[in-house]
């Protein structure tokens, strides 16, 4: 059987190759910064991580590639960092299926969300998750909700 894609995007920085890699390989790693795109395999659950880098030169086709017939979109904001919020709204959710999109917060290992960002995402009406790759905070309920999503077939 094909394995689920999920896409992961998000602004350079937010903890998205570090998300792909804690929710595949159980466990935190530094990483380098991703060039074009990298795959990460979750075997237990037969998905496959598409990790998006954000260099302009790249993005609008890997952005193209990525969303053919992706399963899943995980949409990932630095909590540290109120800009990451604002490019949810402006950039990322307008690639995206908001019926087939998970948005997480990341990093509250190292601070809360400011309410105002948070409630300016809640508008979207889409599941949010907070988390933290680092100590791993969170991420059990993410893989509920994604798996959630991948058996009702949406
Ligand atoms: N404290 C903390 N640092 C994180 C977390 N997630 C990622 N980082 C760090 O943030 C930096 C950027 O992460 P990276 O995964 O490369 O971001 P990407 O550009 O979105 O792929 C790295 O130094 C990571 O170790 C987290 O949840 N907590
Ligand atoms: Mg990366």
């Amino acid at each position: 059987m094909r394995s689920k894609k999920v896409v992961i995007l998000g602004d350079p920085g937010v903890g998205k190759t570090t998300l792909a890699k804690r929710l595949s390989e159980k466990a935190f790693k530094e990483v380098n910064m991703t060039v074009g795109i990298e795959f990460h395999k979750v075997k237990e659950e037969n998905l496959l991580l598409w990790d998006l880098a954000g260099q302009e030169k790249f993005v609008e086709v890997l952005k193209e590639l990525a969303s053919d017939r992706a399963d899943l979109f995980i949409i990932v904001a630095d909590s540290t960092s109120p800009r990451t919020f604002e490019s949810v709204l402006e950039r990322w959710i307008k690639i995206v299926d908001k019926k087939r999109t998970i948005l997480v917060v990341n990093k509250v290992d190292l601070a809360e969300p400011n309410d105002e960002d948070l409630n300016m995402l809640r508008k979207l009406s889409v599941p949010l998750v907070k988390c933290s790759s680092k100590t791993g905070e969170g991420l059990k309920d993410l893989m509920m909700i994604i798996k959630g999503y991948l058996s009702d077939n949406k």
